[in-house]
């Protein structure tokens, strides 16, 4: 960081004459060292410095001196591609025109009022927009040319240095047995067994990243997505503790953002995140051994603010590790379930038109500016389960039988949830989704934390509509947070029956 600044300060220094930078004279200089925080926020889609390369947009090395959209393999706008035609070049002042209205500038600049821009972050302040547009201007063309892996910040800000860890390494797996887990479409969990009927296994999973259009709730509300296998949220993974997961996860070509996958159940470099970094086109895969038994979220986690904006977007989902020889009750007794429901709360952050109505986008990334200003409120215009208002009642209620035994898994990579299912219980809850740990007994509401996955095990004695929800019942009732279990069987008069109903006696 120290070294960074003092790299800008020095750069102001050599550059603000004007000397490479290209900026007129008249043109009031803008303030590199004040221009590296403005960048912060820029992170979110450019790359800057040796090793840089395009991702969401063009790599910004060498942009000041530099024929607007000339980057080889980007797929500029039409805008960009006719100043290229019409031999434009960037110097700090267009920079920091550019950057007030991406869209305006290049149709005004174009003289052609359809020229799209596919970047429409602006920046208000004109202070900041001169002092990034300073900023951009210490980073050399030459600076592109160094083959060096840059260090990458993800969320957190961890700096991680790919360097550190082993790649194609010789560990020696061949005498673990290979199995590929069929994923399958929530509420649903994989095919598994409860407790392991062998020695541990490499699980072979597959995860492609989708960016589409999303309906999330009854009034047709639409977002483009970011998705893991097209699912919001991304399938539920199941091993057993010991076992390898030998994850691929793949960014097609059509795609126009980079994502990763940080698992909360794999130990080290940012939970895979640091490993498995993919642009539009890429591959990577990662394996990493369970080690720890319970229910854990994973997500996605690039670089600074684009992981709340990934996350918040759908791209996250659990893996659960059990128990080699399955989950057990506080006194050391083994127990299962007969079936599992998979939920998973997401909170949405869709921008508004001035009339209230909520706005809708074309590309993927296009509500970036409108979607971090709404998620600055902390206020989510949805919370829903399994991806969308409804996910989960009338037709697609979760269904089953008195006497049988279901494992609810719940997670929320975000906010903090408190589930509750009304007119029955927790007979056995692992809140913290740790199975190591023995299970709390006949809970009545569970409290699950921001950022990890609880489990809780209950036997249906009692036909009938059972609501699962968020007990906050804000979240719940009018922003979506809830699920509805029809039960078939026979009423119970032991348990509840109604006594009188009718005048006052
Ligand atoms: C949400 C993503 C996003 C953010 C945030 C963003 N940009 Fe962009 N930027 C793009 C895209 C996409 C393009 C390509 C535009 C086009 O082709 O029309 C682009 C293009 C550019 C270009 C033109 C580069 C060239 O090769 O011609 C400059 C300069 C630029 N951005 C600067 C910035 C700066 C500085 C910031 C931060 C203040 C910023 N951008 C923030 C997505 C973004
Ligand atoms: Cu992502």
């Amino acid at each position: 960081m120290i070294k960074s600044i003092v790299r800008s300060a020095l750069a102001v220094a050599i550059f603000s004459s004007g000397f490479l930078s290209g900026g007129s004279i008249a043109y009031a200089q803008g303030d590199a060292v004040k221009g590296e925080k403005v960048f912060k926020r820029c992170r979110a889609c450019h790359q800057i410095g040796p090793g840089a390369k395009n991702s969401v947009g063009p790599n910004l090395t060498g942009v000041v001196g530099r024929a607007m959209g000339s980057l080889e393999g980007f797929a500029y706008g039409s805008g960009l591609m006719r100043a290229n035609a019409d031999g434009a070049v960037w110097d700090e002042e267009k920079i920091a025109e550019w950057l007030k209205d991406p869209k305006a500038y290049i149709q005004s600049f174009t003289g052609d009022s359809s020229a799209k821009a596919k970047m429409t972050f602006k920046v208000r302040n004109e202070e900041q927009r001169r002092n990034v547009a300073a900023y951009l201007a210490t980073f050399a063309t030459a600076d592109m040319m160094k083959d060096e892996t840059p260090d990458r910040m993800t969320h957190g800000d961890a700096p991680f240095e790919t360097k550190m860890a082993a790649r194609g390494s010789d560990y020696d797996t061949s005498k673990y047995v290979r199995v590929r887990q069929e994923l399958v479409m929530p509420p649903n969990a994989p095919k598994h067994e409860q407790v392991a009927s062998g020695p541990p296994k490499i699980v072979e999973v597959a995860f492609e990243v989708e960016e589409k259009k999303m309906v999330i709730d009854g009034d047709g509300t639409e977002i483009i997505a970011l998705t893991f296998n097209g699912s919001v949220p991304g399938p539920m993974i199941v091993v057993h503790e010991g076992d390898y997961v030998d994850l691929t996860l793949t960014n097609p070509a059509s795609n126009v953002m980079e994502h990763n996958i940080d698992l909360h159940a794999a130990t080290g470099a940012l939970g895979g995140a640091g490993l498995t970094t993919v642009l539009p086109g890429e591959q990577a895969q990662l394996r990493f051994k369970a080690t720890k038994p319970g229910v854990f979220i994973y997500h996605c986690a690039p670089e600074g603010t684009m992981t709340p904006y990934h996350v918040t977007h759908g791209m996250n989902g659990v893996i659960m590790v059990l128990p080699r020889d399955g989950l057990k009750d506080e006194k050391g007794e083994p127990i299962s379930y007969d079936k599992l429901f998979y939920v998973v709360e997401q909170d949405f952050y869709v921008p508004k038109n001035d009339d209230g109505t909520f706005k809708s986008y074309e590309t993927a990334g296009e509500d970036f500016g409108d979607w971090v200003e709404q998620m600055h409120t902390l206020t989510p215009s949805h919370v829903v389960f399994n991806g969308r208002v409804g996910s989960m009642t009338g037709p697609d209620a979760l269904k089953a039988d008195v006497g049988e035994t279901v494992l609810f898994v719940h997670s929320q990579a975000n906010r903090d949830t408190r589930p509750h299912l009304i007119g029955g219980h927790g007979d056995y809850v692992w809140e913290e989704g740790a199975f190591g740990n023995a299970p709390m007994r006949d809970l009545e509401t569970w409290f699950v934390r921001g950022g990890s996955a609880g489990a809780a095990l209950y036997t249906f004695r009692q036909p009938g509509v059972y609501v699962y929800l968020n007990h906050n019942l804000i979240e719940a009732v009018e922003f979506g947070a809830a699920a509805h279990v029809v039960v078939d069987g026979e009423w119970d008069k032991k348990l509840m029956e109604q006594v009188y109903h009718g005048p006052i006696r």
